[in-house]
């Protein structure tokens, strides 16, 4: 089968043409306006279900983790100021199935590692290339929120990120953002406005995000968090996970803590 026909079986291209010219042009345009871009209905139902199926198969082999964190994602400093809104602690808790869990013929390694993918990344993100990453275990990753699970608020370290939504839960579960209080590569950080935003005072958007949803966003300039799932069905999702340098691994702290193992 070429590539051209698998592409079709996962991407539903009649919404989604993700290889015009046109159409990357118009998503590049909504993720400068809106600094995300929430694409429904992106997946095929045929590839939704089936990754529905690996999810559910894969579910019993995740590993748990819970940290306390900041929203840079470092640790709390307990000697300084507990209420300046950098040195708040939030807790994330959720499971993780690494990359090499994943079937070699999985519709997710296929999209991935797909030219026509990876060619509209780089059209909407504006991204010279894109490279996985070199470890094993980091470029793919299916995420499970069971009951109470949730991620708090932060600032990732990877300046995009994509992610892929497979079930949606019952109740809570939803992310939420806001577009402003950063820019990275000037080194501009809004702490009122942040404070703002984890207090509730100014109310961040929110994105009701159905299974088989494809969501771009700027991670390390906006903050964001997944609420609390309250359903027994948890909430599951796939990050897809790319650098801009080849031979990128991910560090092996973050591998223990992320996966339980470095490889
Ligand atoms: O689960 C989500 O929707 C967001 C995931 C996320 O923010 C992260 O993994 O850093
Ligand atoms: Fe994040």
């Amino acid at each position: 089968m070429s590539v051209m026909n698998t592409i079709i079986d996962i991407v539903n291209q009649s919404k989604h043409p993700i290889d015009s010219d046109e159409y990357i042009q118009y998503c590049n345009d909504e993720i400068k306006k809106n600094s995300i871009l929430i694409l429904n209905d992106f997946l095929t139902n045929d590839c939704l279900s089936e990754l529905i199926t690996e999810a559910h198969g894969l579910q019993n082999q995740a590993f748990y983790c819970s940290q306390n964190h900041t929203i840079l994602l470092n640790k709390q400093d307990k000697l300084s100021d507990l209420n300046d809104p950098l040195n708040r602690e939030v807790v994330s808790d959720k499971g993780c199935v690494p990359h090499d869990l994943l079937n070699q013929q999985s519709k997710l390694n296929i999209l991935y590692q797909s030219n026509i993918f990876k060619n509209f990344l780089k059209g909407v993100l504006n991204l010279k290339d894109i490279y996985p990453y070199s470890d094993t275990l980091s470029s793919i990753n299916y995420n499970y929120y069971q009951k109470s699970q949730q991620l708090g608020w932060h600032f990732d370290n990877a300046s995009f990120a994509i992610t892929l939504m497979i079930q949606s839960s019952d109740k809570g579960g939803e992310f939420e953002y806001v577009s402003k209080g950063r820019n990275f590569s000037e080194n501009y950080i809004n702490k009122s406005y942040i404070k703002d935003i984890l207090d509730r005072k100014i109310l961040p958007q929110k994105a009701d995000v159905d299974a088989g949803t494809l969501i771009l966003f700027y991670g390390r300039n906006y903050l964001h968090r997944v609420t609390p799932v309250e359903s027994k069905k948890p909430r599951i999702l796939v990050t897809l996970n790319y650098n801009e340098e080849e031979g990128t691994m991910l560090s092996e702290n973050a591998r223990l803590t992320f996966f339980g193992r470095i490889n």
